[in-house]
């Protein structure tokens, strides 16, 4: 018979072992548990389900695991070799009604860039047989319009040039403003590959940077676009005074696009003279971005939308290579190239080829790329 006293003790002792089993196993399946970097690596299928808490967890992983970790996804879902040379023409310059703080095409602010009319086809086909046999293999067409309505003639002309750069065997991209449905077939029977309409910011920042068209708007056009069975280009602007939490949320609303954008471009902010954001970033308090933050929202971007072609966009002339390198290693395939952006400047073909070559990098070709076909299996060989 055991005295009282030793029963206790015991008793005790049975408890403490057994709080510290309890501890051990929970210890254990914490450590068994995958973090949520380790899930995003291990999906056969693109998620649309991303949280916030996820995607932090992810955008705050110490750099080096976090690019790595980037890297080993594009690897997975893409051919590591190829990138997607992309030429713009300003087709429509300035003169523009809308109230983006960055634009240097805003009416609204004085940058000296004055509004011209729509350019001619022929300027056009120019234009893309130079970027054609300089390599590039998707045109792009930019205008400084708020929305399509009211432009059934532009809309006409702009059908035309897409049907015709098409015909010489380049993938074709416009950015117009907004667009409705309606809009939107028009040019996917045209033959318009991808529409570029960028979301620019988070949710929460967005109203600190434009007012005369909402957030809403901006995906209602992109839904039009992805209904007529146009890719979807969409992406944003670091640098616009936005914190970490922003670029977040930015990533945030793309990932949890479905389908996610076949192309997301990052570019960084280009302060133009003259506009309401390059005088806020003069203020000494004005937040200023990190190229540190350029590189985890690329990162987190590859691994939470594993497909996407993800394109360095605007303000790739003002980095460094070795930045355009640690770019590169974390997720990105796709650059703009050739004489100029839309108003600001570009690197040139010449100074891309060369730079993508020492790296051992070669053009994606035109149509090669479907991102909804893309999966594991099919890596290399899409
Ligand atoms: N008007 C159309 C629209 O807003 O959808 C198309 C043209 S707009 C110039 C296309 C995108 O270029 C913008 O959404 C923005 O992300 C980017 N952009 C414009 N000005 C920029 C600047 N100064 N620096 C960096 N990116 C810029
Ligand atoms: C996008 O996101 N970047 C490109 C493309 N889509 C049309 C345009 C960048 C414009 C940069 C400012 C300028 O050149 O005026
Ligand atoms: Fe107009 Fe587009 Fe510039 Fe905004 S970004 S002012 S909509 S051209």
């Amino acid at each position: 018979m055991l005295s009282i006293r030793r029963f206790i003790s015991t008793t005790n002792g049975i408890r403490r072992a057994a709080a510290a089993t309890a501890r051990m196993a929970s210890e254990s399946s914490a450590a068994q548990q995958p973090s949520v970097l380790k899930l995003a690596l291990s999906l056969e299928q693109p998620s649309n389900e991303w949280s916030k808490e996820q995607l932090r967890e992810i955008y705050n992983t110490p750099l080096l695991e976090l690019v790595h970790s980037a890297q080993l996804q594009h690897r997975k879902w893409h051919d590591p070799t190829k990138v997607q040379l992309c030429t713009l023409m300003n087709i429509k310059s300035g003169g523009c009604s809308e109230d983006c703080k960055y634009c240097a095409q805003s009416s609204r602010y004085d940058t000296g860039v004055e509004a011209e009319k729509l350019v001619a086809l022929d300027a056009v086909l120019l234009e893309a047989e130079e970027a054609k046999k300089n390599g590039s293999t998707r045109f792009c067409l930019g205008a400084a319009w708020r929305d399509m309505q009211g432009r059934k003639s532009g809309l006409r002309k702009i059908s035309e040039m897409v049907t015709k750069v098409n015909a010489m065997g380049m993938e074709t991209c416009v950015t117009l403003g907004m667009v409705n449905e309606d809009q939107a077939k028009q040019l996917k029977e045209a033959g318009l590959t991808a529409y570029n309409h960028n979301i620019d910011t988070s949710r929460e920042h967005y109203p600190k940077v434009i007012t005369s068209r909402s957030y809403d708007d901006r995906l209602e056009t992109i839904k039009n676009v992805q209904s007529a069975g146009i890719k979807a280009c969409t992406g944003g602007i670091l640098g616009l005074g936005e914190t970490e939490e922003d670029h977040i949320g930015f990533i945030h609303t793309l990932s949890n696009m479905t389908p996610h954008p076949e192309s997301l471009p990052i570019n960084r902010l280009v302060p133009i003279n003259g506009t309401p954001m390059a005088e806020e970033l003069k203020k000494e308090n004005a937040k200023k971005l990190k190229f540190d933050d350029i590189l985890r929202t690329v990162a987190t971007a590859r691994i939470t939308m594993p497909r996407a072609i993800i394109r360095l966009a605007a303000g790739r002339y003002t980095m460094k290579e070795t930045e355009q390198f640690l770019c590169f290693q974390a997720g990105c395939n796709a650059i703009f190239t050739g004489k100029k952006m839309l108003t600001t400047m570009c690197n040139g073909w010449e100074e891309d080829k060369a730079m993508l070559a020492k790296w051992g990098m070669e053009p994606m070709q035109s149509f090669d790329y479907d991102a909804e076909k893309r999966t594991i299996a099919a890596q290399g060989s899409v």
